[in-house]
């Protein structure tokens, strides 16, 4: 049999004259407000992507990275842009691979979001390879020592984040709500923090939820930041589970908008590095490959 990969990763315009193209795959054809366009086109803006994007190439860092480790041909496939889930699929068949290990660069299930993905690789390899998908990662051992060594040596509150989702996955029996506080709660017990008194070193919130109108899962970050500091806390370690990459979520939602109103509130805020393509991070996604295609490990 031959192996490749198909890597997963949500995608990021590349340049600002992208953005409505993007949103528009994000809303999939529903209506989008002017005022929302305008506002993405800014924040996008801001984050310095005028010409050319910096979030896409950590992708391909990563990418990269996670080829050399396996020896093994890895294609990477935008949810949302280019190159998309289905260009990937081609580029690996068109390579030779009878067996394709898919694997998203999300560690957490859920219909609206890992599911998408999968359609996406499913209905564009129809059946011309076996394929190998990685649901969810969101318990492996090396993603949660990762996120534990940077975190271990705190005395900060420490806050696990998570993409929001509209409130109707509860009632669809999604696990995603439970798996991200598996992974906070598996990450808290190895850096230590469950231990001792108080029970005040750590909490969850949910952050980046999108103006659609209806109800997502909360507490939303901003309104977590004022309970926490209502609580008397004023030093803050942000440490997001739900992403594994430095992109808009991170880089406006955590350093832009809840660093400046931890600013007003008086409160430190500072958050964890990102995996991105660091070797730890890279071998333990190798790990998830090797097991997913069955291939030996090396010695
Ligand atoms: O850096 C970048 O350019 C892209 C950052 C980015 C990541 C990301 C991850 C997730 N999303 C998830 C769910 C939703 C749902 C909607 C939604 C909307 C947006 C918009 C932008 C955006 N998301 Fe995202 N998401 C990223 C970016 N996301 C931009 C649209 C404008 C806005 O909200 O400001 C609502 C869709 C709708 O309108 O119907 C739902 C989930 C993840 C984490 C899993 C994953 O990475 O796939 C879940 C990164």
């Amino acid at each position: 049999m031959s192996d490749a990969i198909v890597l997963m990763a949500y995608g990021s315009p590349e340049r600002l004259a992208d953005v409505p193209a993007y949103y528009s795959d994000i809303r999939g054809g529903r209506p989008i407000a002017p005022e929302h366009l305008d506002d993405l086109v800014e924040r996008y803006r801001r984050l310095g992507i005028e010409d050319s994007s910096p979030l896409n190439a950590i992708t391909e860092q990563t990418r990269a990275a996670l080829e050399a480790e396996l020896g093994l041909p890895v294609f990477t496939g935008m949810k949302h842009w280019t190159p998309r889930i289905a260009e990937a699929a081609d580029a690996a068949l068109a390579a030779g691979a009878d067996a394709i290990a898919g694997l998203v660069l999300a560690p957490h299930y859920s219909a609206l979001s890992i599911k998408g993905y999968r359609e996406q690789l499913e209905q564009a390899l129809a059946g011309r390879a076996e394929l190998h998908f990685i649901d969810s990662w969101h318990d492996e051992p090396g993603f949660v020592e990762l996120l534990a060594e940077r975190i271990r040596d705190t005395d900060a509150h420490v806050v696990f984040t998570a993409h929001s989702l509209p409130e109707r996955v509860l009632g669809m029996g999604d696990p995603y709500k439970e798996q991200l506080l598996e992974t906070a709660q598996l990450v808290a017990s190895a850096a230590g923090l469950s231990r001792g008194a108080g029970g005040d070193r750590w909490s969850f919130s949910f952050q980046s939820e999108s103006p659609t109108g209806e109800p997502w899962l909360g507490p939303d970050i901003l309104d977590h930041l004022g309970a926490l500091h209502a609580r008397g806390i004023d030093d803050v370690l942000v440490c997001p589970v739900g992403f594994v990459s430095d992109h808009l979520e991170i880089r406006w939602d955590l350093d832009v908008e809840a660093k400046e109103l931890a600013q007003e509130l008086g409160l430190r805020l500072d958050r964890i590095e990102m995996p991105n393509d660091d070797p730890a991070f890279v071998r333990t996604l190798a790990g998830l490959v090797r097991r997913a295609l069955a291939v030996p490990s090396p010695a």
